[in-house]
């Protein structure tokens, strides 16, 4: 049994999601979601964790295909809808997923790979309405249910797969703690192929009964134009968003800006994470809204794991302390856990924390130590709550929330044939956390840069595109020929 989706029938007239002006209620959802369990089903009686792949934008038919597919047994893969096709052709075939979902605005870029695939193809807007529900499969929560993309220190990205009790932990343990409740009213703009969106915003949200409205896409603009309808109380975002609608607010007129301010009397919460919150931030925020936003810490293995109360001191530069049920340890680099007030790795225990990365038994065990999960992440506890430090990884950068791999840009830029070699990095930049930086060693003629970014937007997304550009004769190397990370991030401000 799906409890997400169980619950749903507790309240059958509610309004689940508002999309483009438009209402769904829970009993809207859940039947559109059994016909598309019932389609994908066909002459099976369980998909018996058959991976349905699915490029669909955030809305109503998103939520009714990801709760089609696992009701009807399978394991759903939410494909990212800005991404190049290199990047959904890596999806589909490592997770070998057999059925695809479109929107029919996706149609003609994912053809190719249909038919050179095989793959069981379905346009969201033509699956018809199945008017007899046979009976669904069941199934027990230790069944895995969705797979999601992260980079990491190898040069392409892990399928993270969470079961169903996993999903479940990690909404349970944020519906007490942030004081979820049916009569909130929560605004998505986050992309819905990583678990700030997936979990922190809708499914949260469906799982309370409450309200999940959606904008086609993020803009500060249409942000606050929803805010001032004056039914949204819930919003969750990463810092990069934060400092958009800051930015929007401040080349407003005083009157305007008064007007906005007044809209956020109506707001219980407002979180932010995925990357770290500069406290200039929090302090912009809270004089332009009078909220304190609170922080917390999650990663897409984990779901979330720390997190500033939701009743009590929110502490800037501070991610909080251990939700509910969620098990937090610092391990210094000898493998021992650090003293109070000393810096070590955090490592995570619970439910919450995914099962396996897809088919690669090798870097799961790699990343647990004694069943705990290794983040990558360092912190300390400074007298009664964590504060994130960095990462143990130059590799790793988070632009605008998104966790980027140095190492897989490299390989890209490698494959251009003026580059010879290249070393990625992340600078530190006020809007966007860390911003691509690349270092070019081109013997020949030097690339245009114009030219370069759109070919590699044609095997990139566009977060990952370097925003900034050196060349260099050689990048700066260690006595053993490594290139070091950190002096090349010094280059950039030489
Ligand atoms: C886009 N641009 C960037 C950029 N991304 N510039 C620098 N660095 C980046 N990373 C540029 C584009 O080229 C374009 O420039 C302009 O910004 C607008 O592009 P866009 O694609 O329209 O961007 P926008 O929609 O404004 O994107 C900003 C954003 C987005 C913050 C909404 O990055 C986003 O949705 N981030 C959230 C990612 C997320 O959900 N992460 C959670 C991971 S889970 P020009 O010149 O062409 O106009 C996780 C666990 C946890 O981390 O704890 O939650
Ligand atoms: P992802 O792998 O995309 O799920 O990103 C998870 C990573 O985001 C974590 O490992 C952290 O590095 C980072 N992160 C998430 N929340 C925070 C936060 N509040 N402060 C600093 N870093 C964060």
């Amino acid at each position: 049994m799906i409890k997400l989706i169980e619950r749903a029938k507790n309240w059958p007239e509610r309004t689940a999601i508002k999309d483009q002006g438009k209402a769904f209620s829970y009993s809207e959802l859940l039947q559109k979601s059994q016909s598309i369990a019932i389609h994908l089903l066909g002459t099976e009686t369980d998909l018996s964790e058959q991976r349905v792949a699915f490029m669909v934008r955030p809305g109503f038919d998103y939520v009714a295909v990801q709760w089609g597919v696992w009701q009807a047994g399978g394991i759903a893969v939410p494909l990212c809808v800005d991404h190049p096709l290199p990047s959904l052709q890596y999806v589909i075939e490592n997770t070998n997923a057999r059925t695809l979902i479109v929107h029919q605005e996706y149609e003609q870029l994912l053809k190719p790979l249909v038919a050179e695939r095989d793959l069981q193809f379905y346009i969201v807007e033509e699956f018809p309405k199945v008017e007899k529900i046979n009976p669904l499969p069941t199934f027990p929560d230790s069944r895995r249910a969705m797979i999601l993309y992260t980079s990491g220190t190898t040069n392409l990205p892990k399928g993270v797969v969470t079961t169903h009790q996993n999903i479940q932990y990690q909404i349970r343990t944020l519906i007490d703690a942030w004081g979820w409740d049916m009569n909130d009213h929560i605004l998505n703009v986050l992309p819905l192929h990583h678990v700030h969106g997936i979990i922190n915003v809708i499914s949260c949200a469906l799982w309370s009964g409450a309200c999940v409205e959606f904008i086609p896409k993020f803009k500060a603009d249409a942000v606050f134009k929803r805010f001032k309808k004056g039914e949204i109380n819930v919003f969750m975002a990463v810092p990069t968003v934060y400092y958009k609608l800051i930015s929007y607010w401040n080349n407003q007129d005083e009157r305007t800006q008064k007007e906005l301010s007044n809209i956020f009397s109506n707001f219980r919460l407002m979180v932010s994470g995925s990357a770290a919150l500069p406290v200039s931030v929090l302090e912009d925020w809270k004089k332009i809204s009078g909220h304190t936003l609170l922080e917390r810490y999650g990663m897409t293995e984990i779901g979330m794991a720390l997190s500033n109360p939701y009743r009590g001191e929110r502490r800037p530069g501070h991610v909080g302390q251990p939700l509910p049920g969620v098990d937090i340890r610092l391990v210094g680099e000898d493998g021992v856990v650090v003293k109070e007030g000393e810096q070590g790795e955090i490592q995570v225990k619970g439910p919450n924390v995914f099962k396996e990365y897809w088919q690669n038994p090798e870097a799961t065990v790699q990343s647990f130590t004694d069943g705990w999960f290794r983040t990558g992440d360092m912190a300390i506890w400074n007298e009664g709550a964590y504060r994130i430090l960095g990462r143990n990884s130059v590799d790793i950068i988070k632009s605008g929330g998104y966790k980027i791999s140095a190492l897989e840009i490299e390989e890209v830029l490698r494959t251009h044939p003026t580059i010879k070699d290249c070393g990625v990095v992340g600078l530190a930049n006020e809007e966007w956390g860390e911003i691509v930086a690349a270092s070019l060693v081109c013997p020949g003629q030097k690339p245009n840069l114009k030219a370069l970014n759109e070919w590699l937007k044609t095997k990139l997304p566009s977060y990952k595109i370097p925003r900034q550009y050196i060349f260099q004769e050689d990048l700066p190397r260690n006595t053993i020929g490594k290139v070091t990370k950190k002096a090349l991030q010094r280059c950039f401000q030489d």
